[in-house]
């Protein structure tokens, strides 16, 4: 990991170092483009072909009922899912939004009401990890929207089945349909729907670069459908001071790092922060990870930064705007209000990534490659619409008449000024 001296940095190098790696999508696109158009024509027999052609597998049916699925679990993974599930369940279930309603002025009415998504598609990654937490992620959200149907679409395994793991969550979050398939052409069938796969109107989750681009296409075509977040490789930043243990800081950057060649670790520290032991530590714990190679590799593009003070971490995190902020501070919470930009964010040094990424309730379904400066993770709200409606009466209307006659009249809509004039003539 490279290490910088934040004072010694100019503002340019700054600027640089928040920037994320660029991502060519054009190459991608030529390989994705054609893959929508043909399960846009062809429908299941597409899906089939490129299952077959990418992951090499032929699952047949292509879609299963969750409801049919009797999936087999030992009593520990059961269990695991189940506490993650309720924490999930209780944390999500707080967000549901309440009904409003404000008398703008006297018999003006305003409401707002919740309607859930009708249809949603949930895209679960297979290639170098199955990942039921994403499902659970994804799921209970969903269902505590309302949506009434939820697609789940994800890569058969070589064996030609979807994890017993994701069947069980299925069930449970009531899943209508699993589609046996992955990468673009799972994604296209969702957006357009085909013989099996119901047509949905919003896709969720991280995937590949194809599947990425599939999911940036289809929500500028006709397909019309919308899509959770943009995406880019996953990321965390750790802020550290004299106090944090490099053990657990070298532990969470690792637990990062392992995501993907591509991931992004940065670490901000002041200079009494022990950087040596977390060298070794680094090196020690890297060799114990299955997943070394992958991990060394994301260690090697990433860096590190000596501040002076945790104002000057907070400033560059707020700019870099990471997708997991972790804060191994002596009173971490005391910084909350310092926090700007970041996904979601661990407190203290009992705080690990893992939590937020399994069981604590937390979603972890966030924004990276800097878009937390605008967009949130997924949540309740994130398979919501919200519907204004408004209630006038005669009383009411005169009381805003006057008001919307003449911003008619400076807008030259003539139409508009009578359609209140009219009412209050008689
Ligand atoms: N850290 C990932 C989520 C995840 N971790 C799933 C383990 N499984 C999101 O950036
Ligand atoms: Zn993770």
């Amino acid at each position: 990991m490279k290490r910088y001296v934040y004072s010694e940095l100019t503002e340019k190098e700054i600027a640089k170092l928040c920037k994320r790696p660029k991502m060519h999508f054009d190459d991608i696109f030529e390989v994705v483009n054609p893959i929508i158009d043909d399960v846009r024509s062809e429908g299941d027999k597409a899906v089939s072909r490129y299952t077959r052609k990418f992951d090499g597998a032929a699952p047949e049916p292509l879609t299963l009922s969750p409801e049919d699925e009797a999936p087999v679990l030992n009593d520990e993974i059961k269990e695991a899912i189940d506490t993650a599930f309720k924490n999930i369940y209780r944390f999500h279930k707080a967000q549901l939004p309440n009904a409003m309603e404000v008398e703008t002025m006297p018999g003006v009415r305003c409401m707002r009401v919740t309607r859930p998504i009708e249809r949603v598609g949930l895209y679960v990654p297979g290639g170098t990890a199955m990942l039921p937490s994403t499902l659970m992620m994804l799921g209970i959200p969903a269902a505590l929207a309302g949506c009434r149907e939820i697609v789940i679409a994800t890569p058969p395994g070589k064996d030609n089945l979807v994890a017993d793991e994701l069947t069980y969550i299925a069930k449970k979050i009531g899943a209508s349909v699993i589609l046996q398939s992955g990468g673009a052409q799972a994604i296209a069938a969702m957006a357009f729907g085909t013989e099996s796969v119901p047509k949905v109107n919003k896709i969720f989750g991280p995937g590949n670069q194809y599947v990425t681009a599939a999911k940036m296409q289809l929500q500028n075509s006709e397909a019309q459908v919308a899509i959770d977040m943009p995406a880019g490789p996953s990321e965390v930043l750790v802020i550290a001071d004299d106090y944090a243990e490099p053990v657990y800081v070298a532990a969470d950057l690792l637990s990062q790092a392992e995501h993907g060649s591509d991931s992004q670790v940065v670490l901000l520290a002041t200079k009494g922060f022990d950087w040596d032991q977390c060298k070794q530590e680094l090196d020690k714990q890297l060799e114990q990870l299955p997943r070394k190679k992958m991990a060394e590799k994301a260690l090697n593009h990433s860096f590190s930064i000596e501040v002076e003070s945790l104002e000057q971490a907070f400033n560059f995190s707020n700019r870099f705007a990471p997708e997991h902020l972790i804060i191994q501070c002596e009173s971490a919470e005391s910084h909350v209000d310092e926090i700007y930009s970041a996904g979601s964010v661990f407190l203290g040094k009992w705080s690990p990534e893992s939590a937020g990424d399994y069981a604590s309730g937390t979603n972890h379904t966030l924004p990276t490659y800097g878009y937390a400066r605008m967009y949130s993770g997924v949540s309740v709200d994130s398979f919501c619409k919200y519907i204004t409606m408004q209630h006038l009466s005669k009383e009411g209307l005169k009381n805003i008449a006057s008001s919307v006659e003449r911003l008619a009249q400076l807008e030259e809509l003539e139409g508009h000024r009578r359609a209140v004039s009219l009412r209050l003539e008689e």
